[in-house]
């Protein structure tokens, strides 16, 4: 995207533009502010980087004072998703599975005595993941349902769903029942559960941490439930980013050369787009077009 870059400020920026957190972006910005070329050309843009990374510092340092977070002082992400249910449903065998964390998993009730944070990566998106102690215990953290944009479920009977969601009637997040431990069920048992959760509309999916199965599925439910889409970029005559940009729903090809730089969309002479958004590959397109998930969108500047 910039003239004359060397491939570790590219590198740099795509890291940036992929980066979900505050901390993450500050380390990406000082990369690049350090593998930006140092001439007159580019003076205009090392002095807009070194503005977002001021602010970003600004921000970070506000967050701690105001102390936003939970009672146990945990710092939101972007997009958090909470684990709630009864004890030894395996909430921290799924931690285990989806995250870099290594909650106890054990068959004692009542393990979990603190929530434990893992950061799942979904296909270079990091979302974080929080377990909550059981919701029939002491150790229960209610400041965590209040903080999540998406609460899982966990349930592996059908009575327990009204039980948990009695305690959720303020809250705001989004929900997933996630049934777990569906190996121990028969083909048929399974056919039967699936048609009684779809006939009370629940958003839900089956699964187990044991066999791993139906998990790709709750990752992408888990995606879905924060309404962003993932777009791609690309250099005319290259390939796609490996990483996509998370845009709002409804983002624009305006929005996304904005978020690239600002001043950006002005220096676009033409735009192509291919993927779900677009009548044909390649198709070229204004700044207006709205954008959706997982487009591929092409700029060129000169
Ligand atoms: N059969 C079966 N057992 C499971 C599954 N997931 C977890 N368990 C078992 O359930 C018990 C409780 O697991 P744990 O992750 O500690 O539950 P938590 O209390 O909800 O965090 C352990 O003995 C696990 O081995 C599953 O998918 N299938
Ligand atoms: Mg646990």
């Amino acid at each position: 995207m910039t003239t004359n870059a060397s491939p570790f400020f590219n590198k740099a920026q795509e890291k940036f533009l992929a980066a979900e957190s505050d901390e993450e972006k500050i380390i990406c910005l000082k990369e690049m502010i350090k593998e930006c070329p140092k001439h007159k050309s580019s003076e205009n843009m090392l002095a807009n980087l070194r503005t977002r990374l001021k602010k970003l510092q600004e921000q970070a340092i506000k967050a701690k004072r105001s102390g936003k977070g939970t009672q146990v002082g945990i710092k939101k992400e972007d997009m958090q998703i909470v684990l709630i249910g009864k004890t030894n449903l395996g909430k921290s065998a799924l931690l285990n599975i989806l995250t870099n964390a290594q909650p106890k998993i054990s068959e004692i009730e009542f393990t979990t005595q603190k929530p434990i944070i893992g950061m799942m990566n979904f296909e270079g998106i990091n979302m974080q993941l929080i377990e909550n102690p059981a919701i029939d215990s002491e150790y229960f953290d209610k400041g965590l349902i209040n903080s999540a944009d998406t609460l899982l479920i966990i349930v592996d009977k059908i009575e327990e769903i009204q039980e948990i969601k009695k305690h959720l009637t303020k809250s705001q997040a989004k929900q997933i029942i996630v049934f777990n431990k569906v190996d121990k069920l028969t083909e048929n048992e399974k056919r039967k559960l699936n048609a009684t959760l779809k006939s009370k509309k629940y958003n839900f999916v089956l699964i187990s941490t044991k066999t791993k199965e139906g998990l790709e599925e709750l990752k992408n439910k888990i995606f879905q439930s924060f309404n962003k889409i993932r777009i791609y970029t690309k250099e005319p005559h290259k390939i796609k980013s490996q990483k996509p940009i998370i845009m709002k729903q409804n983002s624009s090809v305006q929005d996304i050369a904005e978020k690239i730089l600002k001043g950006f969309s002005k220096k676009v002479k033409e735009t192509k787009i291919w993927g779900p958004s677009s009548k044909f590959a390649g198709q070229k397109i204004g700044l207006k077009h709205k954008l959706k998930d997982l487009d591929v969108v092409e700029f060129r500047t000169r």
